[in-house]
């Protein structure tokens, strides 16, 4: 009996770290360093998340889903011009503060390709 109460209660744990580890990608606003992301770009804008980071190295894998080519821009770093249904992976290190995202084809980013992410 004793065990069977051992086996549940270290079941119910590993759940619980289950659900600790899922939750900042689940809530969309945090994440953990070194982690790798997706950002979808269409005609015009980015669907990035989450828009909060942690400090530290990051990877993000860019895919142009739109019908015109574009680019992501993200600090210093920087895609090549991706055509529709292209994609790269870029690796980038944030320090706290807001960094920029945007597509610096003309006019892209007043057209909506400009988002702002946070890192803390
Ligand atoms: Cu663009």
């Amino acid at each position: 009996m004793v065990r069977r109460r051992l086996f549940v209660l270290a079941t119910l744990a590993a759940g619980l770290v289950a659900i600790a580890a899922l939750a900042p990608a689940a809530l969309g606003t945090s994440s953990a360093s070194n982690a790798k992301y997706t950002v979808t770009m269409t005609d015009f804008k980015f669907k990035i998340s989450p828009t909060r980071l942690r400090p530290g190295t990051h990877t993000f894998l860019v895919i142009n889903r739109g019908h015109a080519t574009h680019d992501f821009k993200i600090g210093t770093k920087k895609t090549r011009i991706l055509n529709p249904g292209q994609r790269q992976t870029i690796k980038v290190t944030l320090k706290k503060g807001r960094v920029t995202v945007l597509c610096t084809v003309p006019g892209h980013a007043a057209l909506g390709m400009r988002n702002r992410i946070v890192v803390r």
